[in-house]
């Protein structure tokens, strides 16, 4: 039995053309994720925030899984019909294109670009079209509080126990695309190493918490996932 652990970023999703955070070019260079990605932002220029995220509602309509996305959603499967352990996929993005490669249950630690929820009422609805202040709670009526469901800067991200969890319990522990910037997802490679996983990054370039990992492999997602797949 080998448990896995996976964590993709936003290079899983790089070649299906939606935005990396922190390369060239990248969305955290054009906008400043302090006045965009902020609970205190929102707060302040709600409309500003509302036009970010619908412009990437709008990206993602138009984007596709790629061949990361797929050989992912290959090795899970496998792994559940060969009776080989567990696969926790837990994703730092919040597109649907995990979802759309047919894994079965990733879980978005930063929230889901195509859920809103009402601050006013608690309630959570999927939606891919656009949102403003003007637009009106479904389930209670009123206007103005309505925000993506997803983990800004100085928020709790979501399902930390279970992803905590699996780590401790955790034989492999793969990170894919992800620059090892943003804790506590950074952070994951260290709490799997404890539990003694072998730990492998692979993305684009190296990142900032590369030295820790086992295994290297450099190159496009759609290159290193699925050979690194396939050979698992
Ligand atoms: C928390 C969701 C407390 C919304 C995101 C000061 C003030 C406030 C907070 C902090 C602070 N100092 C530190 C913190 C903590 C903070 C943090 O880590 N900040 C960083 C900047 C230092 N973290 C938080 O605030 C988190 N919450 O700490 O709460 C807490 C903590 C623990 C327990 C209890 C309470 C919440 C962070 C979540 C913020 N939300 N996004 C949205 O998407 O708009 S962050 C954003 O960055 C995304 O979620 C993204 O997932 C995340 C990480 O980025 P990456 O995915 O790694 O993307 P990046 O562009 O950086 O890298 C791309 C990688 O892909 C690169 O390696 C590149 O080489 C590679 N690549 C590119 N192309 C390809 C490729 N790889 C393969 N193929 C390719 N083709």
């Amino acid at each position: 039995m080998k448990n896995i652990v996976i964590l993709t970023g936003a290079g899983v999703s790089a070649e299906s053309g939606l935005g990396t955070f922190r390369d060239k070019g990248g969305l955290w260079e054009r906008f400043d994720w302090r006045t965009l990605a902020t609970p205190e932002a929102f707060a302040a220029n709600p409309e500003e925030v509302h036009a970010f995220y619908n412009a990437r509602r709008e990206n993602l309509a138009a984007a596709k899984p790629n061949a990361a996305h797929d050989a992912l959603a290959g090795l899970e499967r496998r792994w559940r019909e060969e009776g080989r352990g567990d696969v926790l996929l837990v994703t730092q993005n919040i597109d649907d294109l995990h979802e759309q490669a047919g894994s079965a249950a990733p879980l978005h630690m930063h929230g889901e670009l195509l859920k809103s929820r009402c601050e006013d009422c608690g309630d959570v609805f999927a939606h891919a079209d656009a949102l403003s202040v003007e637009r009106m709670c479904a389930a209670c009526g009123r206007a103005g509080g309505l925000r993506p469901d997803v983990v800004w800067f100085g928020e709790m991200p979501k399902g930390l126990e279970r992803i905590y969890d699996a780590l401790a319990a955790c034989d492999l522990f793969v990170a894919v695309g992800t620059s090892g910037t943003v804790y506590p997802a950074a952070g994951f490679v260290q709490e799997a190493k404890m539990a003694g996983a072998w730990t492998v990054e692979l993305t684009l370039e190296p990142g900032e918490v590369s030295p820790l990992f086992d295994e290297r492999l450099y190159g496009p997602a759609t290159e290193v996932v699925p050979r690194w797949c396939a050979a698992a």
